[in-house]
């Protein structure tokens, strides 16, 4: 062979090498997806830098739906029909009622409780359309509308109406701050995820729900939804289903 083709063939071979490395350093090894952290930074053995898939399906219930246990019901998103009625009550104790598969939640919870030796009270859990017309005016009544729309829904637009929504109490306090001050509300705000609750009214979220804190005030979502969002930290269902809320 001429030295000349010597020399052709083996700066071609050089070339095909170059351009090789080049390739696989801008890739990384086949079939894995590169971090900032470098190439290699999702082999076996090294720090995962891939952000964790979310897998919870939100689409398991409806939002809107007024049956629906994940219906989200604020002031910009009442309960359509406004004057929805659930036909699956159940009566809780105390007069009250919810819907059953929350009655059954809440009888596990207070029964619990009552063998932790606490005692809680079922102060008021479904409230009819009538029966919030009633609730709101005597609000406005009392405290004039600006404040009563911080703290009492408008017929239409309470949890009240889904049946999903019970109002706890203890001893000696009844829908009132002070609940969130006793040992049994401390109990209950820390427990309820587990029994499909969740304290829907808390101090940093009156931005989001357009409500004052309610420390006695729970509501139905399930399981499924309720240790989603603890194990999260998300204190609202507007934020989790990204639903606006806030004022009227
Ligand atoms: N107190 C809550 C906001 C209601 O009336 O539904
Ligand atoms: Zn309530």
């Amino acid at each position: 062979m001429k030295k000349r083709t010597v020399y052709l063939l083996v700066g071609f071979c050089l070339l095909v090498l170059v351009v090789a490395v080049v390739v696989h350093s801008k890739t990384g090894a086949p079939g894995l997806r590169t971090s900032p952290n470098g190439p290699n930074a999702n082999l076996p053995g090294s720090a995962n830098t891939l952000d964790p898939v979310d897998t919870f399906n939100k689409s398991q219930h409806s939002t809107t739906d007024p049956a629906s246990v994940w219906v989200v019901v604020n002031k910009k998103h009442p309960l359509e029909p406004k004057a929805y009625a659930p036909q699956d009550l159940v009566a809780v104790g105390n007069g009250q009622f919810l819907r059953s598969e929350a009655a059954a939640a809440l009888k596990k919870l207070l029964a619990d409780a009552a063998a932790a030796g606490m005692t809680l009270t079922a102060d008021s859990g479904y409230r009819s359309f009538d029966t919030q017309v009633k609730v709101y005016n005597s609000e406005v009544k009392a405290n004039g509308q600006t404040v009563a729309d911080t703290q009492s829904a408008r017929p239409g637009y309470s949890e009240h109406q889904t049946g999903w929504a019970i109002d706890i109490g203890t001893s000696g306090c009844h829908i009132a701050d002070c609940f969130g001050n006793t040992t049994p509300g401390k109990w209950v705000a820390a427990s309820a995820h587990k029994y499909g609750f969740l304290l829907r009214y808390q101090p940093s979220t009156v931005d989001t729900t357009g409500y004052r804190a309610e420390s006695w005030h729970f509501r139905y979502v399930g399981t499924t939804l309720s240790t989603e969002l603890h194990n999260r930290g998300v204190k609202t269902l507007e934020e989790f289903f990204g639903i606006s809320g806030g004022g009227y």
